[in-house]
């Protein structure tokens, strides 16, 4: 299992909180994804046999947030 700690541009509120949570769990190979507000970053473990970075950079842009 991989983990990774994203800077994503955009979230102000518990509905973006949401908007990223909601779809990165969703994807299949996701095991945790956790929003922190505060400084803007995203934690997530996964696993590399399902799934890429790059597709859960692209889930997170998108719901409209930029990933930095
Ligand atoms: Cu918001």
């Amino acid at each position: 299992m991989e983990s990774v700690t994203m800077k994503v541009d955009g979230m102000s509120c518990n509905h973006c909180v949401n908007a990223v949570e909601g779809s990165v769990s969703k994807l299949q190979g996701v095991s945790l994804v956790k929003v922190n507000l505060e400084n803007g970053s995203v934690e997530i473990n996964y696993e590399q046999a399902h799934i890429t970075l790059e597709q859960i950079k692209e889930a997170i842009e998108d719901q409209g947030y930029d990933v930095v």
